[in-house]
Order: structure tokens, then C-alpha cells, then sequence
């Protein structure tokens, strides 16, 4: 029996998506997308390090790379873009391609540590959609093209007495005491990360969640004050693996591939469902795009751009969908991502979700008042 793909996704109003389908099936046809072949191999350096969030690649497609064009790839990974600004900050400079997420994109710029790229050389950026192009936080592509994309919301284990007449459609559930405390026994975590944090208590609170306003701010640090004794761990690195799927919680905020992956690994042929739901809060919700991005302290661009051409290819950038099971901003690769991932509205929401979803920007000389926020969060 071929998977099922379930994602609850909850709006204003709930739905549940239900669709069956095999493996992603794309035409039999050649990639309509360039090939990364055309460079010399020659005039590729031995070796690229690429720095990139946990579980956001099939490493297959690593190696794949190194063994058609002799570059070894040295992988390592992040668990958040301040994880990632700090590393750069402090100095690292053997990092060759980095991914940060929009907002960190622009901060990156403005401190100098992105390197120019010319859309020239990379073919395959002709397969992004062209709603992806050209972001605010980053005009013309001219220092990133786009990796994956998706939302923050609430994943929540099915079968919850207290989540199977209602789904936890609100931040309510990870704020407010009296939610919490009839839960918090099977465990609760959420993201450690502070711009994702501290936006969903912005969202319930009713603010932006790029607000810079200290008073709101510091309401949003007393909500997550009275709300911090339920939670059981500040985790986004590997929380879909070691609590969701490992039943060490019963709720998290989560991002939405994480949610689909915690979905699939529990998934059961016998009751055609796995363990794992998926909701966006009614308040509102984060969306967010992480971007392949060459440091301005490589010394190896031409290699680093043409492994990102190499990810951008139509087949390869749903190889990456259909590990991670984020959304990909790559049209052609649409032709070969499974259908279930296609179709599933926890991955990629429909239109009436997508008008309640904000993107996180940057926060000018705000990021000083959220830093201060966020060390009393963890220093509680
Ligand atoms: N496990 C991979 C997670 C990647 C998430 N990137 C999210 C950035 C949101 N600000």
C-alpha cells in the first residue's frame, strides 16, 4: 500500500486533507532545466564546505555532486539563523555556501557578509517561480536565489484526548496557562529560536511580529514567562526525530516540513494515518524562505555557484522537496515532486491560509530591544 498523505491544517476554519497517491512521478521527458555540466571541472576547487540547517538535504544528493564533479563537499549544520549570523560574526570563514532564512538575508547584507552573484552563471534560475524572485530582503537576487520555503505553526500528537474534538487552532495552546496545564504532562516544546518564538506570542497578542515597540515586546516576554514552566524543552534542530516522532511531547511549534516528516515517520498502512497533525493558529502565522547564499569570505565562488546551480536543477530541487518535505520555490520541479507533497495544504497552503501568514523582516536597531527579550526568556 502506497502512502497517505494527511496534513490537518487549521484556518479559521479546520480542515482536514485527505489524498492518496504514489511516489512522485515526473514526465519521462529529459529535465526541462539546464544542467550543471557546462562548467570546466577543472577549474573547480577540490573541496566546498556548505553550512545549512539540520535535515534540510538528501545527502544523496552530496554525493551525487562529488562524485560527478570531484568536489568534496564538507556539510555541516545550523539550528538557527542567529546560530548561523553568530558563527559568521565570530569570525569562521570556511564556510563556502550558507542558507539563511529572508529576514536574516537582509541583515547579512547590510554587515557585509554576502558575496554578489551574477544570475548568469547560474542557468538554473530560470526553474524558480517568478513569485519567489526578487524578494524584498534581497532586490534582483543579487546575493541569494531561493532554497525551500514554509510556515510555523503548531504540530500536535493525533489521538490527544484533548486534541481529537478540537485541533489546537490557536497560540492559545502554548501560551495560556489553563491550555497548558492539561497537557504539559506529555510534553511540550517549542522553537529555539527567538524571532520565531517571540512572533507567535506577538500573534496572539494581536501585534506584528516584527514589532520593535518595547512595550509590546515586553508583553510578549511576560506571556512566554507565565508559559515557560509547561514546556518541556526548546528544541529546533532535531525535535521532529528525538520528541515528535519519539512521543516525547505531545504538542510543538513547529515548522512545517518537520510537522509533514514527524506525520510520515509514524505513518501506519494499517490505519492509513500517521501520528502527527499540523495546525495554523486562527491569530496568524509565520511564512518564511531560506535562500542559498554564496560568504563574502569564499574563495571558492565559482565552485559555490555552481553547486547552487546544481540544487536549483528541476529534478534535484524536488529530490530535496521530497526528502525534506518543504515547499520548493523551483517550478520545473514541480513535475517531479510526489503528488502528495504537492497536494498537501499543510505544505503548501491555500490562498485563505496564505492571507493570514507574514513574513519575519528585518528589525533595524529593534534587534537590540528583541536580544534583550529573548536572554530574559532564556535566563528565566
Ligand atoms: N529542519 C529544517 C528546518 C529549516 C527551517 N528554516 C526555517 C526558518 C524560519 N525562520
Amino acid at each position: 500500500m502506497k502512502k497517505k498523505w494527511v496534513i490537518l491544517l487549521v484556518t479559521a476554519v479546520l480542515f482536514l486533507a485527505a489524498c492518496s497517491g504514489g511516489p512522485g512521478g515526473g514526465p519521462d521527458t529529459e529535465s526541462s532545466s539546464e544542467e550543471a555540466d557546462t562548467a570546466d571541472a577543472a577549474q573547480l576547487a577540490d573541496e566546498l564546505s556548505v553550512y545549512n540547517w539540520a535535515d534540510y538535504i538528501d545527502e544523496e544528493l552530496l554525493a551525487q555532486y562529488e562524485e560527478e564533479y570531484g568536489v568534496r563537499i564538507i556539510y555541516d549544520t545550523f539550528a538557527s539563523n542567529e546560530d548561523l549570523l553568530a558563527k559568521l560574526q565570530a569570525g569562521a570563514t570556511g564556510y563556502d555556501v550558507i542558507v539563511p532564512s529572508d529576514y536574516m538575508v537582509a541583515q547579512m547584507i547590510e554587515l557585509g557578509l554576502l558575496a554578489e552573484i551574477d544570475l548568469d552563471d547560474i542557468p538554473n534560475f530560470a526553474n524558480i517561480d517568478e513569485d519567489f524572485r526578487n524578494a524584498p530582503f534581497d532586490p534582483d537576487n543579487r546575493h541569494c536565489v531561493p532554497y525551500q520555503w514554509g510556515t510555523t505553526g503548531i504540530a500536535y500528537r493525533a489521538g490527544h484526548p484533548l486534541f481529537t474534538e478540537t485541533a489546537p487552532d490557536s497560540w492559545a495552546y502554548l501560551f495560556e496557562p489553563e491550555l497548558l496545564e492539561q497537557y504539559a504532562e506529555g510534553g511540550i516544546n517549542v522553537l529555539n529560536d527567538q524571532r520565531e518564538l517571540i512572533a507567535a506570542a506577538l500573534f496572539y497578542l494581536g501585534h506584528s511580529p516584527n514589532a520593535t515597540d518595547r512595550t509590546q515586546l515586553e508583553e510578549a516576554r511576560d506571556l512566554i514567562a507565565r508559559a515557560k514552566p509547561y514546556w518541556k524543552t526548546f528544541n529546533s534542530e532535531d525535535y521532529d526525530d528525538s520528541l515528535l516522532i519519539a512521543d516525547e511531547v505531545v504538542l510543538s511549534q513547529s515548522w512545517s516540513g518537520d510537522a509533514a516528516n514527524a506525520y510520515w515517520s509514524t505513518y501506519s498502512d494499517e490505519t492509513e494515518d500517521g501520528n502527527w497533525y499540523y495546525a495554523i493558529p486562527k491569530e496568524g502565522a509565520v511564512k518564511w524562505m531560506d535562500n542559498l547564499c554564496v560568504t563574502a569570505s569564499s574563495e571558492k565562488v565559482e565552485t559555490a555557484v555552481h553547486f547552487i546551480n546544481y540544487l536549483l536543477d528541476a529534478e534535484n530541487g524536488a529530490a530535496i522537496t521530497n526528502f525534506t518535505y518543504y515547499a520548493s520555490p523551483n517550478e520545473a520541479a514541480k513535475a517531479y515532486i510526489e503528488p502528495d507533497i504537492l497536494s498537501d495544504p499543510g505544505i503548501y497552503p491555500p490562498p485563505e491560509v496564505e492571507a493570514n501568514l507574514q513574513w519575519l523582516t528585518e528589525l533595524g536597531d529593534g534587534l537590540f530591544v528583541w536580544d534583550e527579550m529573548w536572554t530574559a526568556i532564556k535566563g528565566q
